[in-house]
């Protein structure tokens, strides 16, 4: 079953970023299961600013699953990357995302890379990008294996990588890897400025897609942009996909608005699947 998720940042370098609930993890938490949502993304500033300790009460309460969490505020508060010139900084990223690992592992979540894979150019060939990031992504997929979670790579669009656009792409990247615990997120944001055609694209990525990112081609809440989902909820099936579609979108026109639109959305799209 494809089941429904929806972001919460608490990354204040983050703000203005896609994420629909902000600041207040219990109250988001209460307002995620009210709407009816199996799960909450969390991208958090590191892995010990919220003790899993005293999160895992809130889930139970909420009869919520964490669905995965991000590694990004390695990037947007530390400037850590995996694929920098600069060694100690690839290592500092490394460090980061395996803490993110084990935060998110104890409650058998994945962590997502996303921003932390950074770019090549600026002294850092291509190829030497790639090599450091499938090196990165060796040890951290046998990192993520120790708590029986896979770990989680997003191709993004070019204005914010130049290493891994689509999903051909990142299967391409995963069938380079040593590790096969790596899973590749299929954010629909990011596939309609890159793919060709969505559908085909998540087709492409098939078994290898361990997380949907479930956005408008605006990055707005599912329904408010031009988005043909049709096609792409068939893909889905067709590909055997029972993982999360996870509302990483804009906060719009409001964060209860936006969570109340994506699950309006699932439910039309998923909803009879029970
Ligand atoms: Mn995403």
């Amino acid at each position: 079953m494809i089941r429904s998720a929806v972001t919460i940042s608490l990354v204040n370098e983050a703000r203005g970023g896609p994420f629909v609930y902000w600041d207040d993890f219990a109250g988001s938490c209460r307002k995620a299961a009210a709407l009816g949502y199996h799960a909450v993304e969390i991208f958090a500033p590191s892995a010990d600013a919220l003790p899993m300790a005293m999160l895992q009460p809130i889930f139970f309460e909420n009869e919520l699953e964490v669905a995965a969490v991000g590694t990004g505020a390695g990037w947007v508060k530390h400037r850590l990357s995996l694929t920098s010139a600069d060694e100690s900084v690839r290592r500092g990223a490394i460090e980061f995302i395996q803490g993110m690992i084990d935060f998110g592992g104890r409650c058998q979540a994945p962590a997502i890379i996303g921003s932390m894979q950074g770019r090549h150019g600026e002294g850092v060939t291509p190829q030497q990008a790639r090599d450091w990031l499938r090196a990165a992504l060796d040890v951290l997929g046998e990192h993520a294996r120790r708590h029986n979670v896979p770990l989680i790579y997003e191709p993004l669009n070019r204005y914010e990588t130049n290493l891994v656009n689509t999903m051909a792409a990142g299967v391409e990247l995963l069938q380079s890897l040593q590790t096969d615990n790596v899973r590749l997120l299929a954010d629909l944001f990011h596939m309609n400025i890159e793919e060709t055609d969505i559908a085909a694209g998540i087709l492409a990525g098939g078994r290898f897609i361990g997380h949907v990112h479930f956005v408008d081609s605006n990055r707005r809440p599912v329904g408010n942009g031009h988005m043909q989902y049709g096609s792409i909820v068939s893909a889905l099936h067709d590909i055997g996909y029972d993982g999360f579609v996870s509302a990483e979108a804009f906060p719009w026109p409001n964060s209860d608005a936006a969570a109340a639109q994506t699950m309006r959305a699932y439910q039309y799209w998923f909803g009879a699947e029970g």
